[in-house]
């Protein structure tokens, strides 16, 4: 994105949530040269999870870095902060300057192909405090995103989220929804996606 550009918002028109879409936040050629880049570069981990007592491989690879040593816990999982790197801090201080927030982490996800997921959560974990704002950012192959409400089930949404795309969720949204990214059997490629997180 250039420093001149407004790029294009679409707010969804969802209760109980403020989700911001940019579907074009950084170019094409911008936003593929970073796949590559972060792909090539990232100390990728595969963990294990527990579901019901049975230990699975986590289906996607992630890699956690934070501008401190404190570990990141969810699903049981205990990450351990790699430093940020000057390519993440960059894309950090443009999301930092587009939200007005600032974020302290950042979580990485690598889906390798249409098999890789990410099963319905929300991000409300103690150490993001009430009303979190977590801003995703997505390069490669597209995912559908699912939403739906917690508490009403007739409130769903899903949308593409395309290569270049930031998404910021903030508000009540992580107490009131959850999210996932579901498997698809399309032959799809991979794609990446950037979480960044204030922990506090
Ligand atoms: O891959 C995505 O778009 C979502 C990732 C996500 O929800 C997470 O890491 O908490
Ligand atoms: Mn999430």
């Amino acid at each position: 994105m250039s420093l001149f550009d407004t790029p294009e918002i679409i707010r969804l028109p969802l209760q109980d949530a403020e989700i911001d879409y940019y579907p074009q936040f950084f170019g094409l050629e911008d936003a593929n040269a970073l796949l590559d880049e972060l792909y090539q570069n990232t100390p990728w981990q595969e963990d294990d999870i527990k579901v019901y007592g049975k230990i699975y491989k986590q289906p996607r690879l992630t890699a956690f870095y934070a501008n401190n040593q404190t570990a990141y816990r969810y699903s049981n999982i205990s990450m351990t902060p790699h430093p940020f790197t000057p390519l993440l801090n960059s894309i950090k201080t443009t999301i930092e300057e587009t939200t007005k927030m600032t974020f302290s982490s950042c979580l990485l996800n690598l889906y390798r192909d249409g098999q890789d997921s990410n099963g319905w959560h929300a991000d409300d974990e103690k150490e993001l405090g009430k009303n979190p704002v977590i801003a995703s950012v997505s390069f490669g192959a597209e995912r559908l995103f699912h939403l739906k409400h917690k508490k009403i089930k007739t409130h769903k949404h899903k949308l593409n989220l395309q290569n270049g795309s930031l998404l910021v969720m903030k508000g009540e949204t992580q107490h009131q929804w959850l999210h996932q990214i579901s498997k698809t059997k399309k032959p799809i490629g991979k794609r990446i996606n950037l979480t960044f997180r204030l922990l506090k």
